[in-house]
């Protein structure tokens, strides 16, 4: 009985730190490039690991029953009827509650850090309109967070493409260039149904709703090219609803800024 015992925690112990192993090394995601993505990987490795040991775990539990629990040769009756089992059904229920409780709770902090929980801030100059409701996004500015050097964007999508407004530089682009490390607002519209602009290096997305502003914020933090993808469903061509945001650094930026700017403005 001490033997099996043993054995039992042996494989149990195994089988976490496969997992963790696994969740901590094996990197199924893209780039991490905004200060976003860090904070939003750790909760996907938590969620990574209780999932590989729930599957490893059930996956040796079914093969070791296969094995131990097998007709035998003689056998030819049913087996034993089992009625109810008040302390097993206490178990499965209290550990899985106590699982979804926790992650739960840790979604809820990771969220906050993120910047999601903040109050809405009416005041930014680009964003604020007398009577308009504007929903926030995650990593939502404070008062002092959004001076003037703040770099601003007005995003519209349509059926099938986004559009990129400067507002500083009275252009519009096809294409998003933001400077690396520094903080990005924009405010984004949609010109006909539900969109959503989603970066997967970024760790974010934001639905963009028919009058209906949104704001997103997000610092980049790796120079480089990334996918910019409409992650609602909004016509027959939806899948083709792409464009790019160039993350560069400072001087790039200033350069294809003063390329395409419309007025005379200082950066
Ligand atoms: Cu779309």
């Amino acid at each position: 009985m001490l033997n099996k015992n043993i054995y039992l925690i042996l494989i149990i112990s195994c089988v976490f730190g496969i997992s963790f192993w696994i969740g901590f090394n094996v990197n199924l995601l893209p780039a991490e490039a905004s200060i976003n993505a860090p904070i939003y990987d750790e909760l996907f490795k938590i969620l990574f690991v209780i999932g590989l040991i729930i599957f490893i775990g059930m996956t040796l539990a079914v093969i070791y029953s296969l094995f131990k629990f097998k007709r035998r040769k003689d056998e030819i009756g049913d087996g034993i009827a089992l009625e109810g089992n008040l302390s097993l059904e206490i178990i499965w229920t209290l550990i899985p509650s106590i699982i979804v409780l926790i992650i739960g709770i840790y979604s809820y902090n990771i969220y906050d850090r993120m910047g999601g929980m903040k109050e809405l801030n009416h005041s930014h100059e680009m964003m604020s309109s007398n009577n308009e409701k504007i929903w926030a996004g995650i990593s939502q500015s404070s008062n002092n967070d959004i001076a003037n050097n703040n770099l601003s964007v007005e995003v519209s999508a349509m059926q099938f493409a986004f559009l990129f407004n400067y507002p500083k530089g009275e252009f519009i682009s096809g294409e998003l260039h933001v400077p690396v490390n520094n903080k990005v607002s924009m405010r984004m519209e949609s010109k006909d149904v539900i969109h959503a602009f989603w970066v997967p290096e970024f760790r974010i997305k934001q639905d963009i709703i028919p009058g209906q502003p949104t704001i997103l914020n997000f610092t980049p933090t790796k120079i480089g090219k990334y996918p910019i993808i409409c992650a609602e469903l909004c016509g027959p061509y939806h899948g083709g609803m792409r464009a790019s945001i160039i993350v560069e650094d400072e001087s790039d930026y200033k350069d294809w800024f003063n390329k395409n700017k419309k007025t005379e403005v200082d950066l």
